[in-house]
């Protein structure tokens, strides 16, 4: 970077800083140390927030790319997983994946928190709720955009359990004043980082009635329920469908395989590596952090039936007239196909 275009990123970091410093803010009671930031209608901690409005400045995707987007610990990892192997299965076969000794997270960067290592890939995530997106960003410009959204209720246990882990490893006290319900009524507030989560889904379900051939909405309890089919749905959308050649082959359930918990678990990149988009981002996290159970339903080993109630009744309220039904409610899964 020259030293004129050194100057004039510090004067944009700075304005970012200052606009920053006039929102909204709530203390979040998952982390001791971080207020949370209302923008747009959201809620971020501060180091997140200030990637995402340089993001929204200076990050145009390729054309032609697909941008994975999610609420956090809904399926990102899993998504990035999936994608890019089927992606690049023509280079590198299942047995011969990158996956295999580089982490989801850095085969397929969030843009907003790693802009550089982002630019130019045709493959790239991010946690951006939809009406925040960069413009170019966006259905409308044409990029193609991946949204995977998971029941709310074992959203708020999968978040509280990330969080409190993370808070543990920076402080062996941490997690003694992180319960579960404190976080479980910030999550029905909707004051939950990158909250409310509703609005999140709501966004990206819009924009795949507006444009259905550039939003694929994917549900955590469909890809776990129907995989293969999933994946092949997946494969279509981003533009490298399955030949019947490859399936004989098994390409489909390798890659299955490849990306399941249990395998991706059991890497070395897993037990040893830490997550670290950029330089500046104040922790790391570890890899492993990002893979515990991986299953449907967890949530009733956490919350009450009435707190699983609460929150089915606040989700039905806020998408009523959407067209989204509760897809992760018993009831609903023959009509989510
Ligand atoms: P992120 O948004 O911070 O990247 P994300 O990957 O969306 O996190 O969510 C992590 C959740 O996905 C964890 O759920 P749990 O806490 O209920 O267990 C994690 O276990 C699950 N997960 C990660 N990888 C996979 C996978 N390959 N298959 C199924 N679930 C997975």
């Amino acid at each position: 970077m020259s030293k004129t275009e050194q100057q004039k990123s510090t004067a944009a970091d700075e304005g970012i800083k200052q606009l920053v410093s006039t929102l909204p803010t709530k203390p979040d009671c998952n982390s001791t140390t971080n207020l949370l930031y209302q923008y747009q209608g959201f809620w971020y901690h501060q180091f997140y927030l200030e990637h995402l409005i340089a993001a929204q400045t200076h990050f145009t995707p390729e054309p032609n790319s697909t941008i994975l987007c999610s609420y956090p610990k809904t399926g990102t990892t899993w998504l990035k997983a999936l994608s890019f192997a089927i992606t690049t299965r023509t280079h590198y076969p299942p047995s011969q994946s990158p996956l295999l000794s580089r982490f989801p997270h850095d085969c397929v960067p969030f843009f907003e928190l790693a802009p550089s290592v982002a630019r130019n890939k045709l493959l790239v995530a991010t946690h951006i709720p939809y009406t925040s997106l960069p413009a170019a960003a966006a259905a409308a410009s044409g990029c193609k955009l991946a949204y995977i959204c998971r029941d709310p209720k074992d959203v708020v246990v999968s978040l509280w359990q990330f969080q409190r882990k993370q808070k543990k490893e920076e402080d062996d006290d941490g997690d003694a004043d992180m319960g579960i319900e404190e976080a479980f009524e910030q999550f029905c507030e909707g004051n939950s980082v990158a909250g409310p989560y509703w609005d999140h889904v709501l966004g990206y379900w819009r924009a795949s009635l507006e444009f259905p051939e550039r939003v694929l909405f994917v549900r955590y309890e469909e890809l776990k329920r129907e995989t293969e089919r999933c994946v092949k749905a997946l494969a279509d959308f981003l533009g490298c469908g399955f030949s019947l050649e490859e399936e004989k082959q098994g390409i489909v359930q390798g890659i299955i395989d490849l990306c399941s918990i249990e395998s991706l678990k059991g890497l070395d990149v897993t037990k040893n590596g830490r997550f670290a988009p950029t330089e500046s981002m104040p922790y790391t996290i570890h890899n492993s952090s990002f893979y515990r159970k991986g299953e449907v339903g967890d949530w009733r080993n956490f919350l009450t039936e009435e707190m699983g109630a609460r929150l089915d009744k606040i989700m039905a309220d806020r998408f009523a007239g959407s067209g989204l039904g509760l897809w992760f409610s018993a009831s609903n899964q023959e009509t989510t196909n």
